[in-house]
């Protein structure tokens, strides 16, 4: 369907944009090299999850702990957020520090296979596991959404150490290959691993992966970042669209900005009075 030729006769009509307003433009991912790509697929595929080794400088790391650390208050109300841990929501509300983790190429070339266009931020959190908590009970990210499983991951996550990642500083666990696990749920038999890594490494893993934050035995704070993605068709975990101002969504890359609500999915999902809400921040003044 084109502009001049608005007839809507098909359902495959309805798959495309229909104002045409707004074009679908690639996203930052494009400029990972295709066989990166391919290979950290497979490893999703094999594993469910893939490391990235020292993606950050030293720098960013040292830059995202300065200027997160003075909102670590209180710890976690239950303990799945985690008794002896601290977590900041809405971060991208907060500062910028951490823009350049969620629309870093790597993660886009990797979501831009896995989930569909115009896939959506779900979380941005930091969270600080302290000495003396418990290992997190397992669960996997997509598990809110009551699609029965085995199926097709339905969001994605991004976990990155700003602190080194160690065995006993809870460092997040995973158990490879549950991702493709039907009805079970993780036992005492099952092959846990923490996955180790230095500061400035992201784990990325699928909705469907089982895993959990681990238990902090050491003397040390563990301090990470996690971004989560959803499809874009489904309830984000967090209301970016009512918690992050329009100044600010006129300010971030436009790859956040598609992420925050500020896109479509076709033909209407994401619509705002019927139109597209990349209008809001042509027209109304800052919110
Ligand atoms: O902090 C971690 O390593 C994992 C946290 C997690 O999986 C969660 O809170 O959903």
């Amino acid at each position: 369907m084109n502009i001049e030729d608005d007839a809507v006769t098909t359902l495959e009509d309805l798959k495309g944009d229909l104002a045409q307003r707004f074009k679908w433009t690639p996203s930052g991912g494009g400029s990972i090299e295709g066989a990166i790509v391919d290979a950290d697929m497979a490893a999703l595929d094999r594993d469910g999850y893939v490391i990235w080794e020292n993606l950050l400088g030293d720098e960013q790391c040292q830059q995202i702990r300065e200027i997160v650390r003075p909102w670590l208050g209180h710890t976690g109300r239950n303990t799945f957020e985690g008794r002896h841990t601290q977590r900041i929501y809405s971060v991208l509300s907060r500062t910028r520090v951490c823009d350049r983790l969620v629309d870093h190429p790597r993660v886009l070339a990797v979501l831009d296979r896995l989930l569909m266009p115009n896939y959506l931020l779900s979380a941005l959190q930091a969270i600080n596991i302290l000495p003396g908590e418990t290992a997190q009970l397992a669960h996997h990210d997509d598990g809110f959404y009551p699609v029965p499983r085995p199926r097709a991951p339905l969001a994605a996550a991004t976990i990155w150490a700003i602190d080194d990642f160690t065995a006993n500083n809870g460092a997040t666990v995973v158990i490879p290959g549950s991702q493709r696990w039907g009805k079970r749920r993780p036992g005492p038999d099952d092959r846990a691993l923490p996955v180790v890594m230095p500061a400035g490494s992201c784990v990325f893993f699928v909705g469907t992966l089982w895993h959990g934050g681990g238990a902090n035995t050491s003397s040390g704070e563990r301090l990470a970042v996690t971004a989560q993605y959803c499809e874009p068709w489904l309830r984000p975990m967090e209301a970016f669209s009512l918690s992050v101002s329009r100044e600010i969504a006129r300010t971030v890359s436009e790859d956040i900005r598609r992420m925050l609500g500020y896109s479509i999915h076709p033909p209407f999902v994401g619509a705002v009075d019927g139109l597209h809400p990349l209008r809001l921040l042509e027209t109304e003044p800052n919110l």
